[in-house]
C-alpha cells in the first residue's frame, strides 16, 4: 500500500508553544494523522527537535521541520509501502544522515514515521495496537499517576520533578483510572482546606509550594486514605527526581531542599522514602552524569523497586544494552521523541524485555491531544504508562483511548 503524499502543519502543544501535526495519505484514501510531544527536562542524547531560532514564536517555530517533511521526506517516501514500516524508518534515518537526527528534526521524522503507522493500521481497519501488536497485544497498563508537580514542570520549590500514585493493586483499567480521579479531587480538597495552592503543573498535577519532598509523599498518603483505597495494596506511590537537573557535575553533588549532597547521601534519602512509603519505582534517581549512582541504587535497592533510566537512555537502543551490560537500572522509560522513530522505539522496548527488565511508555510534558502512545502501550504489553494527572486534555487524552482499548479488547 502506497504512500501517495505527507502533509505537515505547525500546530501547538499543551504548554502552548508550537509543534508538528504530520498527515499521511495512502494510495486507497487510508489517513493517518500523528502530533509531535516535546521535553522540558530532557536528556543530553535526545534526537534533536529541530526549531527555528528566529523571530516567530519565540524562536520555537517548526515550519523549517514542516518543509522537511512537505519537501525532502515527502519526495524520498512518496510511492513506498506503508506497511514495511522498518523499511519507512530506515529511510527516514538514512536521509537524515546524522546521529541524532539534528539535519531533518526528529520532530520532523517521528511525525511521519508515526503518521505512517497510522495510516498503515486505518488502510487494514484494525486499531494501532492490533497493527503494531497483532494478536499478543492484550495488556492494559498500570498507569503512574502524576499528582503533584515539582521541578522543571512547575514554579513551585519542590526539587522532585514528578509525585506519583499507581492503582497497581486495581485490576480494570477502567476502575485505576476512576480510582485516580477520586484521588486526585480528594488531594485538591485536602490542599484548599489547608491554603495551598491548588494550581497545576505542566503535567496536570498540583504545584503547590511545601516544606519537603516528604510532605508530599505525605499529601498523597493522606489523599489515598481519605479517599477510601488501601494504600500499599491497591495504590502505592512513585516519583521521577529528573536528577539530571539537579546535579553539579564538577562538584559530584546534587541541589537538593536547599543544599547541596553527594550521591551517598541521596541514596540515603531515598533508603528512608523506599523504607517509609510503599514505592514502586524511581526514575531518574541520579544524573545521567553520575552512572556510579545507578549502580549503587540498582545493586541495594533493584530488588524491591524499579529503578528507570530516562535521561540516562534516551530511548536510545544502544544506550540501553549498554545500561543492561554495566547494571545500572532495571526499568526503562519509553519516549517515542527521544529517539524519533517508531521502528527503534519498538527496538528500545524489546531489548529492555529481552533483558528481563520493565518498560514503561512515557508521554513529555509538552503534550497534544495525540494518543498513540497509548496504543503503543498495550501493544508491547508493556504493564506501564506515565502520562501524567488525570485532568488536562492531552493528558486524559491518553487515559480515555486506553479505556476505549480495555472496552474493545473485552467484548
Ligand atoms: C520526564 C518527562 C515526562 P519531560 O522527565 O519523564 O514526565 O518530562 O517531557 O519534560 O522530559
Ligand atoms: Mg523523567
Amino acid at each position: 500500500m502506497r504512500i501517495s503524499s505527507l502533509r505537515a502543519l505547525e500546530i501547538l502543544d499543551s504548554r502552548g508553544n508550537p509543534t508538528l501535526m504530520v498527515k499521511c495519505v495512502l494510495e486507497d484514501g487510508s489517513v493517518g494523522v500523528a502530533r509531535v510531544p516535546s521535553g522540558a527536562s530532557t536528556g543530553k542524547n535526545e534526537a534533536v527537535e529541530l526549531r527555528d531560532g528566529d523571530k516567530r514564536y519565540k524562536g520555537k517555530g517548526v515550519l523549517n521541520a514542516l518543509r522537511n517533511v512537505e519537501d525532502e521526506i515527502a519526495k524520498a517516501l512518496v510511492g513506498k509501502d506503508a506497511y514495511n514500516q522498518i523499511a519507512v524508518d530506515r529511510l527516514l534515518i538514512n536521509l537524515d544522515g546524522t546521529p541524532h537526527k539534528s539535519r531533518l528534526g526528529a520532530n520532523a521524522i517521528l511525525g511521519v514515521s508515526l503518521a505512517v503507522a497510522h495510516a498503515a493500521a486505518n488502510s487494514l481497519k484494525i486499531p494501532l495496537y492490533r497493527y503494531l501488536g497483532g494478536v499478543a497485544a492484550k495488556t492494559l497498563p498500570v498507569p503512574l499517576m502524576n499528582f503533584i508537580n515539582g521541578g522543571k514542570h512547575a514554579d513551585n520549590n519542590l526539587d522532585i520533578q514528578e509525585f506519583m500514585i499507581t492503582p497497581k493493586g486495581i485490576k480494570r483499567f477502567k476502575d485505576r483510572v476512576r480510582a485516580g480521579s477520586e484521588i486526585y479531587h480528594t488531594l485538591k480538597g485536602i490542599l484548599k482546606g489547608r491554603g495551598l495552592s491548588t494550581g497545576l503543573g505542566d503535567e496536570g498535577g498540583f504545584a503547590p509550594n511545601l516544606h519537603s519532598h516528604r510532605e508530599a509523599l505525605d499529601l498523597l498518603v493522606e489523599a489515598i486514605e481519605k479517599a477510601g483505597y488501601k494504600l500499599g495494596h491497591e495504590i502505592y506511590l512513585s516519583l521521577d527526581v529528573a536528577a539530571s537537573e539537579l546535579y553539579d557535575a564538577e562538584g559530584e553533588v546534587y541541589r537538593f531542599e536547599g543544599r547541596e549532597m553527594g550521591r551517598e547521601e541521596l541514596l540515603r534519602v531515598y533508603e528512608d522514602y523506599i523504607n517509609s512509603y510503599p514505592i514502586v519505582s524511581i526514575e531518574d534517581p541520579f544524573s545521567e552524569e553520575d552512572p556510579e549512582g545507578w549502580r549503587l541504587i540498582t545493586r541495594e535497592f533493584g530488588h524491591r523497586i524499579m529503578i528507570v533510566g530516562d535521561d540516562l537512555y534516551t530511548t536510545d537502543p544502544k544506550m540501553i544494552a549498554k545500561g543492561i551490560e554495566e547494571g545500572y537500572s532495571n526499568a526503562v522509560l519509553i519516549k517515542p521523541n527521544q529517539i524519533g522513530t517508531l521502528t527503534e522505539t519498538l527496538e528500545a522496548v524489546e531489548i529492555t524485555h529481552k533483558a528481563g527488565w520493565k518498560s514503561v511508555i512515557s508521554h513529555r510534558s509538552g503534550e497534544t491531544e495525540d494518543t498513540t502512545i497509548a496504543d503503543l502501550a498495550v501493544a508491547t504489553n508493556s504493564g506501564w504508562i506515565k502520562t501524567g494527572a488525570v485532568a488536562r486534555g492531552e493528558r486524559t487524552a491518553k487515559y480515555n483511548r486506553l479505556l476505549e482499548i480495555e472496552e474493545e479488547l473485552s467484548i
